[in-house]
């Protein structure tokens, strides 16, 4: 019985004792609280790259142990790449637990910031034996450089109804931007973004029609969007840039001229000439036929810009004209063309005549009688084959619409030769006709 008693009296001194160790402990455990979740941090909500931003959180802890703080930032766009977290600072005495943070973000995004806190029980500065809080709330902000304004790139002039293209480039570090054309009619609404046209950073084209003259000043400005997930956000706004261009009316651009070099007098001769308008007006065309007479304003109506139109002109006098032509339309005139040189005989070749005595025939299609002194030669031929190959001789007087034939004496050859006739008109400057024959001994066709 007395040796049960005795171990009774050890199991409950034991107990007592296990009792007062655990109370101790508990009083040990009370006094150890952690300090509360700081609240969300406060500060700007956006802020550039390379400026200081400062930032605040609190909290309390229930013992008043000195405090101690840890910043986390994480960037969350572009990526989630960049998380970052600063040691403990402090201390931080109650009852003023407030911290003020400065931090300076080097490059653009979206960024997080969260605070966490620890207590330092014992008070040496040394936090091993202190208790974490969770970490606050978290906070966001934009890092971005201030968007400068645009870059307005596109022609100084322009005709109405023109569609004229621009180039608008954001001068800003943000991944997506929208554009604000403001084209200068006087009806634009500063407020208006919309919200379905944003642009990777980079050139922008926009076309306009202007349907009136007139000068206008464009301007254009850029915002930067960032993209959250949920959504895009705008933010920061550039200054307006600006852009002046004219709108006129402009007369044709100078009309190309095609046409012969060489004619007859009394053989009509045709022209054509064609031009652009940069606004498609309809063109008309006057011919200076180089011998004071022109064409006049043709036709009627016009031609549409780059179609042809042409002229013909009869010349009655042998001589060296120079031919241009110039445009119109209802906003002036061109500059005239290049002249063509155009040599107008009075005597034409009006063609050769075979067998055993070659001929070649002239006509006087001019007013009047005209003195010629003529050549032939024929040149080509296989070696050996070709004597008698030059002749010449002379016509008086062939009178104003009559021909003149001139036989040859008869030729010997072999082969295809060049029949080159020169006609060396009384005034006028001789010319050369060339006509391919074949010479079978003394026959010639
Ligand atoms: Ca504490
Ligand atoms: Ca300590
Ligand atoms: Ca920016
Ligand atoms: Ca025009």
């Amino acid at each position: 019985m007395i040796k049960g008693k005795m171990i009774n009296k050890k199991i409950i001194s034991i107990l007592l004792c296990s009792c007062l160790l655990f109370t101790l402990a508990t009083v040990t455990t009370v006094s150890a609280a952690a300090p509360d979740k700081p609240d969300r941090p406060t500060g700007p909500n956006d802020g550039q790259p390379d400026t200081p931003l400062q930032f605040e959180t609190s909290t309390m802890d229930d013992d008043h142990d000195p405090i101690y703080y840890k910043w986390r930032i994480r960037r969350t766009i572009p990526g989630d790449s960049f998380v970052w977290e600063t040691d403990w600072m402090g201390p931080y005495n109650y009852p003023d637990y407030t911290c003020v943070w400065t931090y300076t973000f080097e490059d653009h995004g979206r960024y997080t910031l969260y605070a966490q806190a620890i207590d330092d029980p014992n008070g040496d500065g040394d936090v091993s034996d202190g208790t974490e809080s969770a970490w606050s709330p978290n906070k966001n902000l934009w890092i971005s450089e201030l968007p400068l304004p645009p870059t307005i790139e596109g022609p100084a002039q322009g005709v109405p109804w023109e569609l004229i293209t621009f180039t608008f480039t954001p001068n800003d570090d943000t991944w997506l931007q929208q554009l604000q054309v403001d084209w200068g009619l006087g009806d634009f609404d500063e407020d208006y973004w919309s919200y379905n046209e944003i642009y990777d950073n980079g050139p922008i084209q926009k076309s306009y029609m202007y349907l009136e003259e007139g000068e206008f000043t464009i301007r254009a400005r850029t915002r930067e969007v960032w993209y959250t997930g949920m959504g895009h956000t705008p933010y920061f706004i550039s200054d307006w840039a600006y852009f002046t261009i004219e709108i006129m009316e402009r007369p044709p651009e100078t009309p190309e001229l095609d046409g012969p070099t060489f004619t007859f007098a009394g053989q009509p001769v045709t022209f054509s000439a064609v031009s652009e308008d940069m606004d498609d007006s309809n063109i008309q065309y006057m011919f200076d036929w180089g011998n004071g007479e022109d064409s006049y304003w043709i036709p009627k109506d016009g031609v549409p810009a780059g179609e042809t139109c042409e002229a013909s002109y009869t010349y009655d006098t042998a001589g060296t004209y120079n031919v241009r032509v110039k445009a119109k339309d209802d906003a002036g005139e061109s500059d005239w063309s290049e002249p063509i040189e155009l040599t107008v005989h009075s005597l034409r070749l009006m063609g050769i005549g075979g067998g055993f005595n070659p001929s070649f025939t002239i006509q006087n299609s001019g007013p009047v009688s005209k003195d010629v002194e003529w050549s032939v030669e024929f040149i080509g031929g296989i070696p050996g084959f070709h004597l008698n190959k030059q002749f010449e001789g002379s016509l008086e007087s062939v009178k104003p619409d009559t021909t003149a034939t001139v036989e040859l004496p008869m030729v010997f050859g072999l082969g295809d030769f060049d029949m080159a006739i020169t006609l060396d008109i009384a005034g006028e400057e001789p010319y050369t006709q060339t006509y391919d024959v074949f010479i079978l001994f003394f026959y010639m066709r």
